[in-house]
C-alpha cells in the first residue's frame, strides 16, 4: 500500500527543514519505506477534504489507503511499530524510546514553540519584551536537564531510536537561536542527527519542494 504524507506547498521556512513533515520523512527514510507527498496550500488545509484527515487543519498527515493519521508523534510511533529500524527489540527499551518521544513533544517542544510565538506572533505586544527572557529561561532549564541526562552518550538510550528522531527534530528549531551553544553535548547530538543519511535524504526532499 502506498504511503502518502502531506506537506506545505510552500513552507514559510523556505525549506530549512523546520516544518513538521521533515520528521515524518526522516522516519520513513530510516525504515526504508518509499512515500508520496501531497502538497497542500494554507487554504486547502482548512477545507473539508483535508479536515477529514486532520481535524486541526495542519500538516503533516499520513495515509495508507483508507487509513489516516495526524500528529507527528503518533505518525512516527506508527512507522516505528510497523517497520524495523526505529525501535529496539527489547520491550523495555522500546517503552523507554516511546517515553523519549513523549518527552520530546510534551516537555521539550512546548517552551520552544513559545519562543516562536513570542518572536513571530506576539512581537508587537507591549509585553513581548518582558515575556521573551522568561520563555528563554524555560528553554534553558529543560535543555540543561536534557544535557545532563545525555552526558557523553551518543544517543538518549543506547542505540538511535524514534525517541532520538523526535528529540533531534524538536531541538533543531533552536539552531539559529544560539542557545544550543551553551550545551555543547546537545549541539553535537543535533549534528549527529543531521548527519544521518536518512535525515539528509529527508531534508533534501523537503528542500526540493521549496526550491522548485
Ligand atoms: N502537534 C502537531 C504535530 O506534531 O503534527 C503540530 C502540527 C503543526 O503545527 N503543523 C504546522 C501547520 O500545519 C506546520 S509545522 N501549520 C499551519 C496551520 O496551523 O494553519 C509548524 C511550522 C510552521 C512553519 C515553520 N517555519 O516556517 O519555520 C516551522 C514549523
Amino acid at each position: 500500500m502506498t504511503i502518502t504524507i502531506t506537506a506545505f506547498e510552500r513552507s514559510p521556512d523556505g525549506g530549512r527543514g523546520l516544518a513538521r513533515d521533515t520528521r515524518v520523512r526522516w522516519a520513513l527514510e530510516e525504515v526504508g519505506q518509499p512515500y508520496e507527498v501531497r502538497l497542500v496550500s494554507f487554504a486547502a488545509m482548512k477545507e473539508p477534504a483535508h479536515l477529514a484527515i486532520h481535524p486541526f487543519g495542519q500538516i503533516p498527515t499520513y495515509e495508507e489507503g483508507d487509513f489516516a493519521l495526524f500528529e507527528t508523534g503518533s505518525i512516527v510511533l506508527h512507522i516505528a511499530e510497523r517497520y524495523a529500524g526505529l525501535f529496539p527489540k527489547d520491550a523495555n527499551a522500546r517503552a523507554r524510546a516511546i517515553t523519549w518521544m513523549f518527552a520530546a513533544v510534551n516537555t521539550v517542544e512546548p517552551p520552544i514553540l513559545d519562543l516562536m510565538t513570542v518572536r513571530l506572533i506576539e512581537r508587537d505586544k507591549p509585553w513581548a519584551d518582558e515575556r521573551f527572557p522568561l520563555v528563554v529561561d524555560r528553554i534553558r532549564n529543560v535543555l540543561k536537564q536534557l544535557s545532563t541526562r545525555l552526558g557523553d552518550a551518543e544517543w538518549l538510550d543506547g542505540t538511535f531510536t524514534a525517541g532520538d528522531l523526535m528529540m533531534v527534530s524538536v531541538i533543531l528549531r533552536l539552531k539559529v537561536s544560539g542557545i544550543l551553544n551553551e550545551f555543547p553535548n546537545l549541539a553535537a547530538y543535533l549534528t549527529r542527527g543531521e548527519e544521518r543519511p536518512a535525515y539528509k535524504r529527508a531534508f533534501a526532499a523537503q528542500l526540493a519542494v521549496n526550491a522548485a
